[in-house]
C-alpha cells in the first residue's frame, strides 16, 4: 500500500444514536471506498473529552459539548483511504449543519452547531493524536477490501 494512506478518526456523536443513522453514516464512507479499520462504542468520560477537545479549552461552548458527549455513547471508527483526512472531512461538510451544504453529511442530517452528528480529524497531525487517545495499536486492523481497484486510480494503490 503506498504511503500517502492516511488514517483518520470519526466520532458518530450522540444524536447520530438517538436518531439511528449511524448505519447511514458509516454506509457512505463505505461506498465512498473508504476502509473501516477500527470500530467500537463507548461512553465518553471528562478525561476522555478534556483530551479531545483540548484545543476548545476555556471556549464557551465546552461545558455544554462535553454534557451532549456524555448524554449517550458514541461510536468511534478509524476509516483509511488515500487522502483520507481531507476527503472526511469535506464529506462531514462545515460545523454547522445551516451552513452545511447538502451532500455532506452535516447538510444532509441536521441543523445544529452543537449536536452536529459527526466529528472528523482536522488534519493528519490531529488524525493521529486523536486515533491514539481512543484507540490500542492492536485495535486499527489491517486488510485487503478486494473491491479497491475500482476506486483508486491505476498507480495510486
Ligand atoms: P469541527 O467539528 O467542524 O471541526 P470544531 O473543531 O471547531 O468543529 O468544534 C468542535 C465541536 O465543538 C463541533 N463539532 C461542535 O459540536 C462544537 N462547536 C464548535 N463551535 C461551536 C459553537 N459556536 N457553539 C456550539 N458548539 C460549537
Amino acid at each position: 500500500m503506498a504511503n500517502s494512506f492516511q488514517k483518520t478518526l470519526v466520532i458518530l456523536k450522540p444524536d447520530s444514536i438517538h436518531r439511528g443513522i449511524v448505519g447511514e453514516i458509516l454506509d457512505r464512507f463505505e461506498q465512498k471506498g473508504i476502509k473501516i479499520v477500527g470500530a467500537k462504542m463507548i461512553k465518553m468520560t471528562d478525561l476522555l473529552l478534556d483530551k479531545h477537545y483540548a484545543q476548545h479549552k476555556g471556549k464557551h461552548f465546552l461545558p455544554r459539548l462535553k454534557k451532549f458527549m456524555k448524554s449517550l455513547p458514541v461510536v468511534l471508527v478509524v476509516l483509511e483511504g488515500l487522502d483520507v483526512v481531507r476527503v472526511v472531512r469535506n464529506m462531514c461538510g462545515p460545523t454547522d449543519g445551516k451552513n452545511a451544504p447538502p451532500g455532506t453529511i452535516r447538510g444532509d442530517y441536521g441543523m445544529s452547531i452543537s449536536a452536529n452528528i459527526i466529528h472528523s480529524s482536522e488534519d493528519l497531525k490531529a488524525a493521529k493524536r486523536e486515533i491514539g487517545i481512543f484507540f490500542n495499536k492492536n485495535e486499527i486492523f489491517s486488510y485487503l477490501r478486494p473491491d479497491i481497484h475500482f476506486y483508486y486510480d491505476d498507480g495510486e494503490i
